[in-house]
């Protein structure tokens, strides 16, 4: 997610209604945080804070989804019936999340080619229905 090649952790939390990148320092044992330490004992490399406590995201999956090279994600809102697309910067961290529809709370998300056209589309599964919400992508 700094584009040094090393694959570093993202995670989110309902509870605190954030997303936190912790950054992959190269070293095995000083990993995510150090061998001591655990990742929720370390600061995060990266914070963003999405509102209300509580009413955060659930899920959240990674993928290049504007294909510009740089790492972006996607994460589940737990409140409302959306998803959120948060665009990698190239300096790192993301852009605010661009707010999509799809049916009532968002459990999971995958980014994948679903309609063979060459961009990366998304499909969202629902906690709140039976419903599978598919977002292809129509940016060139
Ligand atoms: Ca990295
Ligand atoms: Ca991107």
């Amino acid at each position: 997610m700094n584009g040094d090649k090393r694959a570093d952790l993202a995670v989110v939390s309902a509870r605190s209604s954030s997303l936190q990148v912790f950054l992959n320092t190269g070293f095995v044992t000083g990993m995510f945080g150090g061998s001591t330490g655990s990742i929720s004992s370390r600061p995060a490399d990266y914070e963003y804070r999405f509102g209300l406590p509580g009413y955060g995201p659930t899920c959240i999956t990674s993928g290049d989804v504007n294909t510009d090279g740089i790492l972006d994600v996607v994460v589940c809102d737990s409140a409302l019936p959306t998803i959120g697309v948060m665009l990698g910067r190239s300096g790192g961290g993301f852009d605010p999340p661009i707010r999509l529809a799809v049916d009532r709370q968002p459990s999971a998300v995958v980014i994948a080619q679903l309609d063979g056209k060459g961009q990366q589309d998304l499909a969202v599964v629902h906690a709140g229905s039976n419903q599978l919400s598919i977002l292809l992508n129509r940016t060139n």
